[in-house]
């Protein structure tokens, strides 16, 4: 189902043209209107008439979280608060939040996006969607409110904690699909089976989820806890919010919505644009957005696109799961190691639940990975043998994965903490 048909199934050439059009324009735009832009403009010689075709993209300059951090709160805004309508906030977990701004147009844009992802996985007029993102400056629930309501969906806006009352909401009110993200999903359903509640008393159908990785694995584990075609969802506050891509019902890579969103693949040490279907940094610049545009944004997060064409007869390129974030990728011993590898190994392990944690320490000069995972089963913590030779396999099939030794260790269930928003996973003492 489409909610856009004609802009998400134009042909590749018109789209580009599309592209290429919005591009100068946003080049002129930010030139004209951002002194921090115009800057960077002038000292690379570049103006929009320069623009001559996409591959010139690469001689703007990289734009980073950094640059928006040291604007603070609002030197990157294009236009004057008076016409803009909304702000939001990435959390940021240190010092100042970077703060986007949102003129009416940019919010008609980016309810539009989330509403062709949601009705790409078949979300309809005809669902009751129950949305547990955290209210407030964060993008993800209003991203999805107002993307699903322009679809005409009926939207409960749960926010996200009390996950008590958030299942006797998803049963009571028949809800049919759940927006969270996939960590606070399986936790759901976990609290659900506390409460005995049985999965066939819920009318769930659909799960989007977004926001943070989720393996192949691990969907499996929330598929098969929840009953839900689980899809993913991806974007982040800098671009938008929620919308920037999404699976279609194929599931085959999230397609990005390019009318507004210019995708480039880099390597993030050399910075230098890699080859259609290379995995590394996803760069994106923002073709339509008023209140902060973003020329060349690194977002950190490591994918790869795929320009294939798709069978659901969106042209849209798509972008791969996401592998990891370049600034979460651990570097232990000198080997690279992301987290979304160690997941892929454990989840769906006999005998392990799907929560775990990553501890690395530094003893002496060595790097030290443990990787805590809960049992399924506490009895097992009795039974040294079968135990140990649990933790044996398990370290044997991360070693071959990562390259690495790591230390198992296999805990009670439900003694990882659990949360309401973005899991974190990884505790990393060694500069501590
Ligand atoms: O998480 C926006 C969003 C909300 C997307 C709801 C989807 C659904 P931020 O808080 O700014 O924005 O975090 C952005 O989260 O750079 C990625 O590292 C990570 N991320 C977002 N979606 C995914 C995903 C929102 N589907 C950062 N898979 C990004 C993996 C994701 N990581």
């Amino acid at each position: 189902m489409f909610f856009q048909k004609e802009i998400e199934t134009m042909p590749r050439n018109k789209l580009e043209e599309l592209q290429l059009e919005r591009l100068k324009w946003m080049v002129g735009y930010c030139y004209d209107n951002v002194p921090f832009y115009q800057k960077r403009l002038k000292d690379a010689g570049i103006t929009a008439d320069k623009i001559k075709c996409l591959s010139d993209l690469q001689y703007i300059p990289l734009t980073t979280k950094e640059d928006i951090r040291d604007n603070y709160p609002f030197g990157l805004f294009a236009k004057p608060m008076k016409e803009i309508t909304r702000l939001h906030a990435s959390s940021g977990t240190t010092g100042k939040p970077t703060v986007v701004g949102y003129t009416k147009r940019d919010l008609e844009n980016w309810s539009d996006c989330v509403a062709r992802v949601c009705m790409a996985v078949g979300v309809t007029d005809e669902d009751i969607v129950q949305i547990a993102f955290g209210y407030g400056l964060f993008t993800g629930a209003l991203g999805l409110h107002y993307g699903l309501e322009k679809i005409g969906a009926t939207v409960i806006p749960a926010s996200s904690g009390n996950t008590q009352k958030q299942v006797m909401l998803l049963k009571d009110f028949g809800v049919t699909a759940l927006v969270s993200t996939p960590s606070y999903g399986l936790y759901m359903s976990e609290v659900a089976k506390e409460q005995g509640i049985s999965l066939d008393e819920l009318k769930l159908k659909t799960g989007l989820f977004g926001s943070e990785g989720c393996t192949p694995e691990m969907r499996t584990q929330i598929e098969k806890a929840f009953h839900v075609f689980a899809t993913d969802n991806y974007g982040m506050s800098e671009l938008m919010g929620p919308g920037v891509s999404g699976e279609c019902y194929l599931r085959c890579g999230m397609h990005i919505n390019e009318d507004h969103f210019l995708p480039e693949i880099i390597n993030s040490n050399t910075k230098e644009v890699l080859d259609k279907g290379e995995t590394g940094e996803l760069v994106i610049t923002t073709i339509t957005k008023e209140g902060i545009p973003m020329l060349r944004y690194r977002t950190k997060d490591i994918t790869r696109l795929n320009y294939d064409t798709c069978a659901c007869g969106r042209t849209h390129v798509r972008m791969d799961k996401i592998k990891g974030r370049s600034d979460d990728m651990l570097k232990i011993r000198g080997v690279n190691v992301f987290p979304s590898q160690i997941e892929s190994v454990l989840v769906g392990l006999e005998h392990i639940g799907p929560h775990y944690q990553l501890i690395i320490r530094r003893e002496g000069f060595m790097d030290t990975l443990e990787v805590q995972v809960e049992l399924i089963d506490s009895s097992l913590l009795e039974q040294y043998g079968k135990l140990e030779k649990l933790q044996n396999d398990i370290s044997a099939k991360l070693r071959t994965v990562l390259g690495i030794d790591s230390k198992v260790s296999l805990v009670e269930p439900k003694s990882i903490e659990r949360f309401q928003g973005k899991a974190k996973r990884i505790i990393d003492l060694r500069n501590k």
